[in-house]
């Protein structure tokens, strides 16, 4: 077995950088009937949404199974767990809470503590109430309000055992893909929809971290964004340009506001009806000061001229695929670390996702996946290149700890560091595991 490696020198080999291993509520608990019925519950329902048809309701069962679970965190040596919240799995429809789920988080917030494991906790992974659905969503402002404070329930529970909040993950994801373009829960399309969906979301992020702020002082908060590194097709001109707006639009949409108060320009491309509706003050509260944002980083995007000035996505060339279809380009993720740097004053970063899905196969016992061995080292040493270039980054979360449900491609991709048998849901370590374990251990 080829094994994961750093150069000698490595700061990503002294004891203070922190490696974990990272997982979402819907996409390996299971016990649906423990907690309100989320947009995903119903997106799963809709005929065709999901390529295998399958759906959250039994997962990894990791409701059942946490405490086995906890225990093969800690067998891989990481520092860290970053885990989400279901917020339905923790307040009721009435705006009351839920004390069994909360007390399911609480539990393994402990035991996760008493292993040595700091918890990094994400209080928004996608799965909305779908009671809040119902009232519009992330299109009706009151949702950031909601999430305000379902915050504070969490944080007041949870309090400083968890290490890091953040407050949403990839809310270019929930916009976009979810309420722009319907791919993913709650199924809704527009332009209009999608940016005012972004807007509603970063003001939560912006509100929730004033809750975080009183409640847990000595917690780091932040947030979690996903990036996808911006090239242009070709050296023509229109190309750039749309490698240009791609990278506004899909990227700096949900960064720029954090650190500066304001969209990129090109939101005055937009027509005006697509342009989100932003009240007075809402910049200033979605501006707050974060002690960190996580970065999370799978492949780069590249773009073409679409003939009316606008960008399109072009199938990608030249570069060995994932499962999912996504180049493997670790010196994008270099070059995204380096040009963020450059261009924000930014917080410490941490790597909160990053991996590969593959075509794992378990054969007597074992899975040889090589492939993933080879994208955790060349990533590794990408994010490794950055920090020599001065990026400041604090930490390297790989995703997934296990296979789980991937959205709207349902459990035909597997992600994961341990290998899941849907049927028994027994767990077996892949190869990537036991040499992710293996660069751990060897830290100085
Ligand atoms: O599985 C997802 C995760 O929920 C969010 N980031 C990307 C991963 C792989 O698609």
């Amino acid at each position: 077995m080829s094994t994961i490696s750093l150069p000698d020198e490595s700061p990503m080999l002294r004891r203070e950088f922190i490696y974990g291993v990272a997982t979402s509520s819907f996409q390996i608990e299971g016990a649906k009937d423990a907690r309100t019925p989320c947009i995903w519950d119903t997106f799963c329902e809709q005929p065709n949404a999901i390529a295998d048809h399958s759906n959250g309701a039994i997962a990894c069962e990791h409701v059942k199974y946490w405490q086995q679970d906890v225990a093969m965190i800690a067998d891989l040596g990481v520092d860290a767990y970053r885990l989400s919240i279901a917020w339905g799995r923790v307040m009721n429809v009435d705006g009351s809470i839920n004390a069994q789920g909360l007390g399911f988080y609480r539990n393994l917030v402990e035991a996760l503590v008493a292993k040595g494991i700091k918890v990094f906790v994400t209080l928004y992974h996608w799965d909305l109430p779908q009671h809040l659905e119902e009232q519009g969503g992330w299109l009706n402002r009151d949702t950031a309000y909601a999430f305000a404070l379902y915050t504070e329930v969490v944080a007041k529970a949870l309090g400083d055992r968890v290490y890091s909040y953040a407050t949403l993950n990839e809310p270019f994801c929930s916009a976009y893909l979810g309420y722009e373009e319907g791919i993913h829960a709650p199924g809704k399309v527009g332009q209009a929809n999608g940016r005012q969906a972004a807007h509603h979301l970063l003001l939560a992020h912006g509100l929730a971290m004033k809750v975080l702020r009183r409640c847990v002082p000595d917690s780091l908060c932040g947030i979690v964004l996903n990036f996808s590194t911006a090239y242009s097709a070709s050296t023509r001109e229109a190309d750039v340009q749309a490698a240009r707006k791609g990278d506004e639009y899909h990227n700096h949409w949900y960064i720029q506001p954090l650190l500066e108060g304001r969209y990129p320009d090109i939101l005055n491309d937009l027509d005006a009806q697509s342009r989100p509706q932003v009240e007075e003050g809402d910049m200033a509260i979605i501006a707050q000061n974060n002690d960190f944002i996580g970065v999370n980083y799978y492949t780069r995007a590249v773009y073409k001229d679409d003939g009316h000035g606008w960008f399109e996505q072009v199938v990608p060339q030249g570069h060995a695929l994932t499962a999912m279809g996504w180049e493997i380009v670790p010196d994008a993720f270099t070059k995204l670390l380096v040009e963020l740097d450059q261009r924000y004053q930014l917080p410490p970063l941490y790597i909160t996702e990053n991996g590969a899905a593959f075509d794992d196969q378990l054969v007597a016992g074992e899975v040889v996946d090589q492939p993933r061995i080879d994208y955790f080292n060349s990533h590794l040493r990408a994010v490794d290149n950055a920090i020599r270039q001065g990026v400041d980054i604090r930490g390297y979360f790989a995703w997934s700890l296990m296979d789980n449900f991937e959205w709207s491609l349902g459990y035909s991709k597997r992600f994961g560091l341990v290998y899941v048998d849907y049927a028994t849901q027994q767990r077996t370590l892949k190869h990537s595991a036991l040499a992710y374990k293996a660069l751990l251990s060897n830290r100085l």
